[in-house]
């Protein structure tokens, strides 16, 4: 072996309810990254262009009826239709940006009653994500963004049960791990998440090995807090 050290990507997911803001973070992240001369690409789940996908769309969008269990598995098997080309991306030192992942599959399916356990299961073997920004937003501010289109799930009251079953995982698994969570409710502007996101990204490559996803691997991932949030608690603890 020679010295060269092969510097992967980095693979960071963002969550949160519909409406959250994930998708214009997620972009401008990526622009951001492009912009500093690093290789980033912007993917999501559900990715609908695949057959899986497909069935995921008609789901959503109300053109078929799935069982519950049968549906959590097709965005499972969504994510792990995908998985070898995650990997070789962020191999070859391209960096993902991923609006949702496996904490979308379980805080969905467990918040339609679910077993927890079970909905976690078929995650095991996927790739750990280097990190995981929740975006912190009500379920009221985000039924007020615009509101909601017609797809299955986007309605408030089912969203108040989402964002609870997001806290499950948040307390049982991301807290030992959490630095804080992104809260774009607080004032916090954009350019704040922004510059800590893009710090995460820089920090979380070069030559760490890929984890797989495991039992626990739902607490693996950080989750990262709002640059004011990291000022106050600096402040604090000085
Ligand atoms: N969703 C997404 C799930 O229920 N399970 C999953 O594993 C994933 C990835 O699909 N309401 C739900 C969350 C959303 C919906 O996603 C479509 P999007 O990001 O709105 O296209
Ligand atoms: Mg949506």
């Amino acid at each position: 072996e020679g010295n060269k050290k092969e510097s992967r990507g980095a693979l960071i997911v963002l969550e949160g309810l519909d409406r959250s803001g994930k998708s214009s973070q997620c972009s401008r992240l990526v622009s951001y990254l492009e912009g500093e001369g690093l290789s980033a690409e912007l993917w999501r789940f559900p990715d609908r262009t695949t057959n899986v996908g497909q069935m995921i769309s008609a789901y959503l969008t109300n053109a078929s009826q799935l069982d519950d269990h049968t549906i959590h598995l097709l965005f499972s098997a969504n994510r792990w239709e995908k998985r070898s080309l995650m990997e070789t991306k962020l191999k070859s030192g391209t960096t993902l940006i991923v609006d949702r992942y496996s904490y979308s599959g379980v805080a969905f399916s467990s918040a339609k009653g679910l077993d927890i356990d079970w909905c976690k299961a078929p995650e095991n073997g996927l790739l750990a994500p280097d990190l995981v920004a929740y975006l912190d937003i009500s379920p009221d501010k985000a039924a007020e963004r615009g509101g909601y289109g017609d797809e299955r799930y986007e309605k408030l009251e089912f969203q108040q049960k989402v964002a609870e079953h997001y806290k499950v995982l948040h307390d049982a698994s991301w807290k030992s791990i959490v630095h804080d969570v992104i809260d774009i409710n607080s004032g916090d502007n954009d350019d704040d998440n922004l510059a800590v996101l893009a710090e995460i990204a820089h920090k979380h490559d070069k030559g760490k090995a890929l984890e797989a996803v495991h039992e626990d691997v739902l607490g693996k991932a950080g989750v990262l807090t709002s640059a004011r949030a990291r000022r106050k608690r600096a402040a604090a603890s000085s």
